[in-house]
């Protein structure tokens, strides 16, 4: 098949799984081309049947706001007739579904399939605005398939929407090759030394991610464990958590080490991986966490439970419940038999369900499934 995948090139989770399923496609033999503003953060241009084609969005000073979705749309216009794309999938419902559909609607009587993958706040924040849910709604209704990364997420959509249209669950996925523990490397990075234990924090440090509860937690822990903790990402809230472990007095255990493509090779010598998120549709990190037999620390919300088996692979407590989580990794790291038997559940959880051969699978199904269906839209 011939794929092309419209995406968010930042390090957010929608980019990164999209960027990820397209090189899982090319192994198998697809040919995949990545339509995007910039490079997806992780994208491997040097894979084979990969590529990469650039959206350009000119300026004029009548526009106050750039038509990035027409330029999209007129992007994937060109690829789809160019290098012959069979499916375009659309990661993210805003604009990436409603620039999918225009771009198909333009190329009629020519089949391009469109598939829609939502992530998360395309659903539960974005879509939810007075200002984009019916269009949001038109963009799930209107594409050939419709896919959430979680039961939860797929439940909401339901719930807001009402789309005339059926939501298919396709869970996130890793390459348990990738993302696997270092067996060793535990306790020994430039970061925690001499018996230290290291948590581990991944985000974009937006509000839902509540990162200053992060360093709360932290804060507990390391009165009755020494350790330090790790914080990778950026984002409007970084300043907060700065702010926060100074007027502690722990800046100097906290490292925070902004936007790195690194945290394949960071994660397996976290001891705790921690998500405060308030509502994570999925919790993508979570689960290279635990591929890395790393137990993870959250809230018991969104879809994070369909990740997490909270007193097993980790620990989930209600949305606030510093206490409560700071206690269950105090009394992990204290105790390492039941480390290692969360760090081995972990392994075995992601493994057993999350393994990409399974999942890519099941999007590979859905594009047969679409392709043997009249495209929809005008000539459908
Ligand atoms: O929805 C977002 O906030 C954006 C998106 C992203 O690009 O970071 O994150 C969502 O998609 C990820 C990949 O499917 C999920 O693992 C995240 O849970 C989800 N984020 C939220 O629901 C907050």
């Amino acid at each position: 098949m011939k794929i092309g995948i419209a995406c968010y090139p930042t390090f957010g989770g929608s980019g990164v799984v999209a960027t990820e399923l397209g090189h899982e496609l090319a192994v198998r033999g697809h040919d995949v081309h990545f339509i995007s503003y910039a490079l997806p953060s992780r994208l491997n241009l040097f894979a084979e049947r990969v590529s990469y084609h650039e959206v350009t969005v000119p300026t004029y000073p009548l526009f106050n706001y750039p038509p990035y979705d027409l330029a999209l749309a007129t992007r994937i216009v060109d690829v789809a007739l160019h290098e012959g794309l069979d499916i375009i999938h659309a990661h993210y419902a805003l604009p990436h579904a409603i620039s999918a559909h225009l771009a198909q609607e333009m190329l009629l009587p020519r089949r391009l399939a469109v598939v829609t993958t939502l992530h998360g706040t395309d659903v539960t924040i974005v879509g939810q605005d007075r200002s984009y849910l019916p269009i949001t709604r038109f963009g799930i209704e209107r594409s050939d398939a419709v896919t959430a990364v979680s039961e939860y997420l797929a439940r909401v959509t339901r719930e807001v929407f009402d789309p005339a249209k059926e939501i298919d669950v396709v869970p996130n996925f890793i390459d348990p090759v990738r993302w696997k523990p270092d067996g060793g490397q535990r306790g020994t990075t430039c970061f925690a030394r001499g018996g230290e234990r290291l948590l581990l924090h991944v985000s974009n440090f937006r509000p839902v991610k509540r990162v200053v509860d992060v360093v709360e937690v932290f804060d507990r822990v390391r009165r009755e464990v020494p350790s330090r903790l790790l914080m990778i990402g950026d984002g409007p809230d970084r300043p907060a958590a700065e702010a926060l472990c100074r007027e502690k007095g722990i800046a100097g255990l906290v490292h925070f080490l902004g936007n790195t493509p690194a945290v394949q090779e960071v994660m397996p010598a976290a001891d705790l991986y921690v998500l405060t998120t308030d509502m994570e549709s999925f919790g993508l990190s979570a689960l290279e966490a635990q591929a890395s037999g790393v137990p993870v620390l959250g809230y018991r919300a969104g879809g994070l439970p369909e990740v997490i088996e909270s007193g097993t692979t980790g620990f989930l407590r209600e949305v606030g419940d510093i206490d409560g989580l700071a206690a269950d990794g105090i009394a992990l790291l204290k105790d390492e038999r039941a480390w290692g038997a969360a760090s081995q559940a972990a392994r075995d959880r992601a493994v057993s369900l999350f393994a990409a051969d399974a999942i890519v699978g099941r999007y590979l199904a859905i594009y047969e499934r679409v392709l043997a269906e009249p495209v929809a839209g005008l000539g459908g």
